[in-house]
């Protein structure tokens, strides 16, 4: 299996490109982001619970996370790969993640990190905020309050996939285009090695 993860700050691009990438590669798109606004738009007891959490710019229990994640592994049994969007955000999610894939016999392939200046974030979800009807997008304080949690509680995801060498930085700055296309490259580096 080829598993990546697209990581990288709120705004920093991972909807826009993993919704290219799992196209051109035929991976499985896991995005913990819209599983969650699935199950808020349905009312479910776990979107309710996630709704107060996210609409405050904080994360969701690693436990809820996790579950949900397990069960998109149950319902796509015949993947040739996943596409990790948002997950994971915190060690404990990312120590889960190792275990679930191990039970699995495979792994991540590689964590491709985008880099975005926090100024052009504040921009782009903003921007989004004004047509996409997302309340965590419409208020700046929430939108900075999703930046210190990334800093204080997703950037020692980093680390974690940095001790194991498999960890790429690739400028999330310029075109959609520009970025796929470093993004593409990198991919196909690691899959010659995989494949
Ligand atoms: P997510 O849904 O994961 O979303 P995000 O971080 O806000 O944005 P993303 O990086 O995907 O940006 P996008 O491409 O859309 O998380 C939302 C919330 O869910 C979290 O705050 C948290 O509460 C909860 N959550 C999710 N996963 C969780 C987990 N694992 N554990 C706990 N809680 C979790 O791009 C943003 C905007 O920029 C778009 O408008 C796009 O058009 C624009 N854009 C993209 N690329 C651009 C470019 N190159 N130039 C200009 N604009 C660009």
């Amino acid at each position: 299996m080829f598993n990546l993860i697209l990581f990288g700050p709120p705004g920093s691009g991972k909807g826009t490109q993993s919704e290219r990438l799992v196209e051109k590669y035929g991976l499985v798109h896991l995005s913990t982001g819209n599983l969650l606004r699935e199950e808020i738009s349905q009312k479910t007891p776990l979107g309710l619970e996630a709704k107060s959490f996210m609409d405050k710019g904080q994360l969701v229990p690693d436990e809820v996370v996790i579950g949900m994640v397990d069960s998109q592994f149950e319902k796509h049994k015949e993947a040739r790969g996943f596409l990790f969007d948002g997950f994971p955000r915190t060690v404990a999610q990312a120590i889960a993640l190792d275990k679930l894939l191990e039970l699995k016999k495979t792994e991540i392939t590689s964590v491709l990190a985008l880099d975005v200046s926090e100024e052009e974030l504040v921009k782009r979800l903003l921007n989004r905020g004004k047509t996409s009807g997302r309340s965590d997008d419409s208020d700046e304080a929430v939108i900075r309050k999703r930046f210190s949690v990334y800093s204080n509680e997703t950037s020692p995801v980093a680390e974690h996939y940095k001790k194991a060498r498999k960890f790429y930085n690739i400028k999330g700055e310029g075109s959609v285009d520009d970025i796929f296309d470093s993004l593409s490259d990198s991919i196909e580096k690691r899959m010659k090695k995989v494949l």
